[in-house]
């Protein structure tokens, strides 16, 4: 039985069989791992068998919300889509701000799981108790912002909705999960993995909340909380500027990725920073429950809305060379209607850019090259064309294709999140021990790192990724709720571990949810070394390693002209991580480590597959 705040009820859908059921969790597995990332972690850990093929039936699609998900508190409207991502083969995930979020828990559920594939495209109606198998034939092939209004007219204009493009229909590796125009999740291909099951979009709807432990406690903390993030002194240039600000701050400090992460600083990053979306913008949008709306929309070139984030910007921007926001804004809009990640899109089109000018390509590409750029998106985000459809399976694979291991700048598949680290050793380790390949969500160090020794690869930097990603990766992944009222205003955590408290009765401190994190961070990696040893892949340290030109290329301009890595020093820093989290040499969970976190269980599989250190 689950305590207050959750409902304790998964429901299951399976689209081959078109029936579904619900599953009622035990108040253990609940303290034991929250919600969110945690929960989808130990779903995907118990109900796929090891080495799935993650675009086959079996593989599961999981939407996870958390016990204060659509609760009154700030930035409370999240959700974690999960899934065996099959552009890493590891563990998948993504988090999005939507109604669907605040939906799916007045639908009754924590979470909702797909598994099977429906024989022709379906979408799934989810009202409450009533889960119903839709057609979805004039849905196919549209882009999402077509495809969501079409079912908003159809289900109310305040249904939540969760959906994917033509790059999710055509299973492109790169393809996320979207709502509302302009929100988009699960780069890993977790839009892919929805296309493989041909779900179309789930629409949820509900009318009830889960019963709460302190109604007008929760009431009165949250109302409080709001009050304090407005009051916060960075509030007002947030509202403004959002994460665009972050343009500029990478700018000064040299990691704004430039020129497909070749340098550090791009000469025309005014024409893309926050002053210049300020100049342009029409509106501003957010996720349910926020007083701290970050999303700036504005008018792209041919006059259409583009919501703009800082990763958005950078990877579509300096990446590829182009200094016109009103041309990236284009981009960024595309992505979102073809439903594919714009950093995997930023990244490829990088590769394609350096390898074309290493004449690896027939056709040369000049940096901001527009026309070219525009037609080669397109091929990539559907999969077309001699050099889209090789992009489209992602940067590794490009360069084993295509060659040149130097422009594939990612970690175990995954792309890199808009921060250049030749001078940031502490954010290439988070990179590199990122839960799901190289994402800055779990721990971005490089705020602290540039005021702290930027080129040292010390202990205390280990120390710091570790902390922030117990923090971000586990404590608001698994509650859900967003990071950047704590980020960006300094927002005290304290509020949602009261928020938890009033939801569900308990006495929980920061300290009780930085456990389960570590549970979370830990089931995840094991997660990893399963999949791979069950595919036959080798498992490795040089898996957590960062991109190969962060060593090999140095800085060639800017203030930090000829700052690269040291690949022994990083070695030696993350030795220091492993020893923290109590993984050994080869970055595999110690057998007193699962033990200590209560994962037993996950001992006994992994130790079936290789030998365990203790
Ligand atoms: C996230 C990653 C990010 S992180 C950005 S911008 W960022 C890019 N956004 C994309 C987009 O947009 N469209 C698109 N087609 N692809 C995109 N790829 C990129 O995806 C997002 C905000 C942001 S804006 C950030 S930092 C924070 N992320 C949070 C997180 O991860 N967890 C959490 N608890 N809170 C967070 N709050 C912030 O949310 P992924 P969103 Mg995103 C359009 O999905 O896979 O996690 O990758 O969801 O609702 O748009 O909010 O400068
Ligand atoms: Fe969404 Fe931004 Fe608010 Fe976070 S701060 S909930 S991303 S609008």
């Amino acid at each position: 039985m689950a305590a207050k705040g959750w409902w304790g009820r998964v429901l299951w859908v399976d689209l081959s069989r078109k029936s579904t059921k619900v599953q009622e969790l035990d108040g253990g597995i609940l303290l034991s791992h929250v919600g969110g990332r945690g929960l989808a972690v130990r779903l995907l850990w118990d109900y796929t068998s090891p080495g799935v093929d993650p675009l086959s039936p079996e593989n599961l699609l999981v939407f996870s919300a958390g016990p204060i998900t659509a609760l009154p508190g700030p930035s409370t409207g999240k959700l974690v889509v999960a899934s065996k991502s099959p552009l890493t083969h590891g563990y998948g995930d993504g988090n999005l701000g939507t109604r669907a979020a605040v939906m799916l828990r007045w639908a009754g559920y924590d979470a909702v799981v797909f598994k099977g594939k429906s024989p022709k495209p379906v979408y799934v109606y989810v009202e409450n108790e009533k889960v119903e198998f839709l057609d979805a034939d004039d849905l196919w092939g549209l882009d999402t912002f077509s495809a969501e209004k079409r079912l908003l007219e159809r289900h109310g204009k305040d249904a939540g909705v969760l959906l994917i493009g033509p790059s999710g229909e055509r299973m492109v590796k790169m393809a996320t999960v979207v709502s509302q125009s302009g929100r988009s999740g699960g780069r890993p291909g977790i839009g892919a993995v929805m296309g493989s099951k041909n779900l179309k979009a789930v629409v949820f709807r509900g009318d009830k909340m889960p019963e709460v432990a302190e109604q007008s406690l929760l009431r009165k903390t949250a109302a409080e909380a709001y009050a304090s993030a407005k009051s916060k002194p960075p509030y007002s240039f947030w509202m403004r500027q959002g994460t665009m600000a972050t343009i500029q701050w990478s700018q000064e400090n040299s990691v704004l990725p430039t020129f497909n992460f070749s340098e550090g600083v791009f000469d025309e990053s005014s024409g893309i920073d926050g002053f210049a979306m300020e100049r342009l913008k029409v509106s501003q949008r957010g996720c349910p429950n926020c007083n701290s709306i970050c999303g700036n929309v504005i008018l792209d070139d041919e006059g259409a809305e583009s919501e703009l984030d800082y990763e958005n910007v950078a990877m579509l921007g300096s990446n590829i060379g182009l200094g016109d926001l009103r041309k990236v804004a284009r981009l960024n809009r595309l992505a979102d209607m073809w439903g594919i990640d714009t950093i995997g899109l930023g990244s490829a089109l990088g590769f394609a850019i350096e390898a074309s000018q290493r004449g690896l390509l027939k056709d040369r590409i000049e940096w901001g090259d527009f026309d070219k750029i525009l037609e080669l998106s397109r091929e990539i985000s559907l999969g077309e064309g001699p050099v889209g459809s090789v992009l489209s399976e992602g940067v590794e694979h490009a360069s084993k294709v295509l060659g040149c291991e130097e422009c594939a700048v990612h970690v175990k598949g995954l792309s890199v999140s808009a921060y250049d680290c030749h001078a940031a050793p502490g954010m290439a380790l988070s990179y590199g021990v990122s839960s799901v390949g190289a994402h800055h969500k779990d721990a971005w160090v490089i705020s602290w790192e540039v005021a702290h020794g930027r080129f040292e690869y010390s202990k205390a930097k280990a120390k710091r990724v570790y902390e922030l990603q117990r923090i971000r990766g586990g404590f608001f992944e698994n509650l859900v709720a967003c990071r950047l009222p704590w980020v960006e205003l300094g927002l005290e955590l304290d509020w949602y571990v009261k928020l938890f408290n009033y939801a569900t009765g308990l006495s929980w401190t920061l300290d009780d949810h930085l456990k389960v994190a570590d549970r979370t961070i830990t089931l995840i990696r094991s997660y990893w070394v399963r999949e791979y040893l069950a595919e036959g892949r080798r498992w490795g340290r040089q898996l957590d390693y960062p991109p190969l030109k962060w060593f090999t290329k140095p800085y060639t301009r800017g203030p930090l002209k000829g700052a690269r890595l040291d690949p022994q020093k990083y070695d030696e820093l993350l030795g220091n991580y492993y020893e923290l989290v109590g993984w050994d040499h080869r970055g595999v969970p110690r057998a007193s480590t699962l033990e200590r976190l209560g994962l037993s269980y996950v001992r006994t599989e992994l130790q079936r597959m290789t030998e365990l250190t203790n």
